[in-house]
Order: C-alpha cells, then sequence, then structure tokens
C-alpha cells in the first residue's frame, strides 16, 4: 500500500531544491466546498465593520484581506488548520518529525486587487531556527488572472534573509535586485482546484494582481519545527500572547502540535488576551477578538 510519506518522498526532493513545491489532490471536492464556505463566513465576520472599498484601503490592505488565526474564533474552520493531510505533507516536505502552527491566515485577494509584494516570511518571525513552511489553500485554485503565486527557485538557500517593508510597496521590488537573486526569474505556479502549493520560509515570493471578476479566495497555514526557539523581540502574537522569552522554545497553546496528532483531534483554542500592542490588528478583524466569539 503506498502511505502519503511515499507519495510526498519527490515532492520533498522538489521542495529542498527549489522552496516550493506545488502537490495536487491533497484535498477533495466536498472539503473545499465546505471549508472555503467556514472561511468565508469567518471573514466576513471579521472584516463585518469594514465597509471600504478597494480604492479606500492602503496599498498593502489592496493586496489581500488578511485574517490571522481563524483556527481560533471559527470552529468550522479549526479542522481545516490541522487538516492531517496537509499538516503531515508539510511536515515530510520539511523533513522534521514534528511541526507546530505558527499561524493561520485567510488571504483573500479581491476582484481589482493590486499584486503581493516580493518578500520573504521568515524575517516577519523572531525565530532562531529556519525549518518554516507555509501551506496555500487556493478554495477555487489559482491562475495568472486571478493572482496565482511567483516564486524564485533555490532563493530559500541562497544565504538571503531580508526585512523588506511590505507596508512601503514602493520599496517592496528592491529585493528582486539583491545580488544572490537577481538573475533568476520566478516561476509563476497555478494550482489546480485541490491542489496545495508550499513554500519555505526563505523563499522570495509574490503573487499577481487579480484581474478576475471574483475574490480570490486562499486559506494557509504556516508550520514550523517544534523545538524552535524565539529570536528577538521582534514582536509577533505567536510568541507575545504567552510571553515566550528570547532562547525559549516556542511552545504555548496559541501555537500548538500541528503533527503528529490523533484522528480527529484538534487543540483547544488558546485563552490568554492578545496583547494590547495589537489592538488595531484586533479592531481591523485581522487578529480574533476575544470578546467576540463566533460560537458564544
Ligand atoms: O496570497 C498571497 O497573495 C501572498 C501569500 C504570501 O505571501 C504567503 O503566504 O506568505
Amino acid at each position: 500500500m503506498t502511505t502519503l510519506a511515499d507519495r510526498i518522498a519527490p515532492y520533498a526532493d522538489q521542495f529542498r531544491r527549489d522552496g516550493f513545491v506545488m502537490v495536487p489532490d491533497l484535498l477533495g471536492a466536498d472539503e473545499l466546498e465546505r471549508y472555503g464556505s467556514a472561511v468565508d463566513e469567518a471573514v466576513a465576520r471579521r472584516k463585518r465593520f469594514d465597509n471600504r472599498k478597494l480604492g479606500e484601503k492602503t496599498p498593502y490592505e489592496q493586496s489581500f484581506i488578511q485574517c490571522i488565526n481563524l483556527w481560533e474564533d471559527a470552529p468550522a474552520v479549526r479542522p481545516l488548520t490541522f487538516h492531517p493531510v496537509v499538516c503531515e505533507t508539510a511536515a515530510r516536505l520539511l523533513g522534521v518529525e514534528a511541526t507546530r502552527l505558527w499561524h493561520d491566515q485567510a488571504l483573500y485577494k479581491e476582484a481589482g486587487g493590486r499584486l503581493t509584494d516580493p518578500h520573504q516570511d521568515q524575517p516577519y518571525w523572531p525565530m532562531v531556527e529556519t525549518d518554516t513552511i507555509t501551506a496555500w489553500i487556493p478554495f477555487d485554485g489559482s491562475s495568472f488572472a486571478t493572482g496565482c503565486m511567483g516564486y524564485v527557485p533555490g532563493s530559500h538557500a541562497a544565504g538571503l534573509s531580508v526585512f523588506v517593508n511590505i507596508f512601503r510597496s514602493e520599496d517592496a521590488l528592491e529585493i528582486l535586485k539583491m545580488p544572490e537573486i537577481k538573475d533568476t526569474p520566478p516561476v509563476w505556479v497555478e494550482v489546480p482546484r485541490g491542489g496545495v502549493a508550499f513554500h519555505h520560509g526563505l523563499t522570495v515570493h509574490m503573487a499577481k494582481p487579480n484581474t478576475g471578476s471574483r475574490t480570490r479566495r486562499v486559506h494557509t497555514m504556516i508550520f514550523f519545527r517544534d523545538g524552535s526557539t524565539r529570536k528577538n523581540n521582534f514582536p509577533h502574537d505567536s510568541v507575545e500572547r504567552y510571553h515566550i522569552k528570547i532562547g525559549a522554545a516556542i511552545n504555548s497553546p496559541v501555537t500548538p502540535i500541528a503533527w503528529p496528532r490523533a484522528a480527529g483531534d484538534l487543540p483547544e483554542p488558546p485563552d490568554a488576551p492578545i496583547s494590547d500592542i495589537f489592538a488595531k490588528a484586533v479592531e481591523l478583524g485581522s487578529f480574533p477578538d476575544k470578546t467576540k466569539r463566533s460560537d458564544l
């Protein structure tokens, strides 16, 4: 009998070499339907006070609507974030024995939404170790027209770790001019429905604008190797919530074990309040508001 590990092995070789890979057929049509609706509802609830039109938003917000840690306040999204097949695939691509969730996020690129500026993820994360991976799940697949992702192959292993201020889009294209990658064009990856694209936390990546007439609906999960430690004081809810100290292992209820888990076992959402430093993001619906749980 072919196991998931057998099936993933060739993709793991590709992931190690390129820093990204697309694995087809990880989710069934019924799951995409069910989880797509669950994330739609969760995003609509988080953003119910935001009536701005696309043109009234900041350039960063024109790339996508971002709702982080939906697994906490949307119980119907939780089985997607901890989807056993996707979680196991991510761990096997990374080649580690256990992973934790860093966070999940919906990234909904509205019709007319601008490109996602090129960047690496890891420089935003205060973590020493770099065994990190994102699972990028487009509920309707992704295409050049609707905002598929592009990855600079090998950039995860090029010795590059650049903090791009993606809140200042005029600076963002600079990363593509870095000597380590300037001669390597991005590879654009269209994902068929049911497929999942994975990228390493150090891979330089971006996404095309959405020139279609419908929102590009994507849910992502970011995983890191269990045992990874906090690097510095850069503020991030995944370490601030439970006051993880510099040098300590990042292992609190806000970053639960993602793989391996017993079948059907889902983690309890964290009960600690989000630090006041993220109050603005909570108000915008980017983070869960502990006072407005959907299941209450
Ligand atoms: O979905 C997008 O447009 C960007 C995704 C991204 O940057 C990420 O998942 O790290």
